[in-house]
């Protein structure tokens, strides 16, 4: 019984001592489950961080249409039009870059999952 307290313990001392680590880091992406698309033509924040298992929405504030679009594949096509809001789920830890793909040159995003 002692052990396993010691162990639990001991584990969240690590936990911290990552979180501290992590919170040190330039500025990455935001914590968040919400993108806007505001105008014109881009993802706000560009880059957002999320637990595995989150829903992200992405609303459409601009004056076009615009889609996200996982570039890994797996995930559906999100194509909103002007005032439409859309999301999926991320339930698998990693990093996934997404593009409108009508302004593919202009509209990059990020959303990274991370473990629960
Ligand atoms: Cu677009």
């Amino acid at each position: 019984m002692r052990t396993a307290l010691l162990v639990l313990a001991l584990a969240v001392t690590a936990a911290l001592v990552g979180c501290t680590a992590q919170a040190s880091t330039p500025p990455g992406p935001v914590e968040t489950a919400q993108v806007i698309m505001p105008k014109s033509y881009r993802f706000d924040p560009v880059a957002i961080q999320v637990p595995a298992g989150t829903t992200v929405t992405w609303a459409n504030q601009d004056n076009f249409t615009h889609s996200v679009s996982v570039t890994t594949g797996g995930f559906p096509l999100l194509s909103l039009s002007p005032g439409q809001s859309g999301s999926m789920t991320f339930n698998d830890p990693g990093e996934y870059n997404y593009i409108c793909t009508y302004h593919a040159q202009n509209m990059k995003g990020k959303v990274v999952v991370v473990a629960r």
